[in-house]
């Protein structure tokens, strides 16, 4: 584990390393290169460790029996919730729900608050730089009750939102605004906090899809004043299949239940039922029992190295490779803010003249992963009429002689393409 250290000396990443089995392995007999955390970070030992134990010697159901194993297990994860509660700032962990993801989490909010409190002729501000999990829940939900779909404009490809836009998106026919904390293909950090201000004096309340910025950011619900927030374990050094849903209380409590089955009832009649109290009214059937407990784990390891230091880790990292792919490759282009005060660790870019599925092949030859194509954003892609972008996104593990290797193996990219100048952007 990381050695509690001053918050402002930087990260001791080959110590960090250490911890992550998976960065020792080759990829086509090179030294793996991991550059898609955006997609889903590698897990360290001390999460593995604690998936083994907890099937070693605590498995159990939860919240069901008297026995002490089923009473171990159930302590342990009702102590992971309190731990997520603690790291995003929520008072009260019963508002913490867990799902399977950050896409489950804005589904559930999409079928029991957004079925429930609008109608036709509402609206649902979005943003052009949406993931599709905060997307496509959104057309479903719309399509059911009539509501509309608004979206705050994309500027160009320095990836910013056009504030200048809102006062006229938002208006009294506004019941939700739905927006990314930080954008999986820009990278771009967006001004929740403000657009907050906004949704609430129009009487509008707000979901932040937190899957990247919970990760890589301190984020506090208070400090954002959100309604909702919703990410994922698997980004964040957790195990898959686990995520989170936060919402205030009482608009938790006002709304029904997402799925019906075990232990999100307190009775049950032949005709009806009634529901558990939070958390338990939105987590039918037997939960991700270890895969919470891990994450935990994993928030653990993230708090013992502190959230500003990974922060400012990243953007050196993000900083390094902005300088050097434009240093190496004039033509290159590149998404996103070129101010890394304004992004995450995220640097989305495209050779003109070659596909970004070419461009991952011919890297992954060289043991660098890294993501190419929509990223699930293709109303983005659309805009600027791309079929996709290359992105090599950061995390805690990588340093800059990686972000050389990505360069080194992108220059084998452009000498195998010998892209002429006039060639256009894929
Ligand atoms: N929202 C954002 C902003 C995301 O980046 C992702 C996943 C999701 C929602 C969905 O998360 P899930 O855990 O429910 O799948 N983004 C990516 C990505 O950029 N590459 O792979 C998955």
């Amino acid at each position: 584990m990381p050695q509690n250290g001053l918050k402002k000396e930087p990260l001791d990443v080959q110590k960090i390393r250490k911890d992550f089995p998976i960065l020792s392995r080759k990829v086509h007999g090179q030294p793996l290169v991991y550059l898609d955390n955006a997609a889903t970070t590698q897990k360290p030992l001390p999460l593995i460790c604690a998936l083994t134990t907890y099937y070693q010697l605590n498995n159990a159901n939860v919240h069901r029996g008297v026995h002490t194993l089923s009473e171990e297990a159930t302590a342990q994860m009702e102590e992971a919730r309190g731990k997520v509660a603690k790291f995003i700032g929520a008072e009260d962990p019963a508002t913490v729900i867990f799902t399977r993801n950050t896409t489950e989490s804005i589904n559930l909010v999409a079928f029991s608050w957004a079925r429930k409190n609008l109608k036709e002729g509402d609206e649902i501000l979005l943003t052009e730089m949406e993931h599709h999990s905060n997307l496509v829940p959104w057309q479903l939900a719309a399509k059911a009750v009539g509501a509309k779909l608004r979206f705050i404009p994309v500027t160009g490809h320095e990836g910013l939102l056009d504030l200048s836009q809102v006062s006229k998106l938002l208006t009294d026919k506004t019941k939700l605004v739905a927006i990314t904390h930080m954008s999986n293909a820009l990278g771009t950090i967006n001004p929740v906090k403000e657009l907050a201000k906004a949704a609430h004096a129009a009487g509008a309340l707000i979901l932040v899809d937190g899957a990247q910025s919970v990760p890589h950011l301190p984020v506090r619900v208070k400090d954002l004043d959100c309604d909702f927030l919703a990410f994922s374990a698997h980004k964040m050094l957790g195990p898959t299949g686990v995520g989170v849903l936060w919402a205030r209380r009482e608009i938790l409590e006002a709304m029904d239940p997402f799925l019906g089955g075990g232990d999100m009832i307190s009775q049950v009649w032949k005709d009806h039922a009634t529901w558990n109290e939070l958390p338990y009214k939105f987590e039918a059937g037997t939960p991700n029992i270890t895969g919470a407990i891990a994450f935990g784990v994993a928030i653990d390891y993230l708090e013992e190295i502190g959230m500003e230091k990974i922060r400012a880790h990243e953007m050196e990292l993000a900083g390094y490779a902005l300088t050097a792919l434009k240093d190496n490759f004039p033509r290159m282009v590149l998404y996103g803010p070129a101010d890394v005060a304004l992004r995450g660790g995220v640097v989305s870019f495209n050779l003109p003249g070659v596909h970004p599925h070419d461009v991952g092949t011919i890297v992954d030859q060289d043991g660098v992963a890294i993501r190419v194509g929509h990223h699930c954003c293709q109303v983005l892609m659309k805009k600027f009429d791309i079929a996709g972008t290359a992105r090599a996104s950061f995390y805690i593990y990588n340093e800059p002689r990686e972000v050389d290797a990505l360069i080194r193996s992108l220059q084998k990219v452009e000498r195998l393409f010998k892209a002429p100048a006039s060639l256009p952007v894929p």
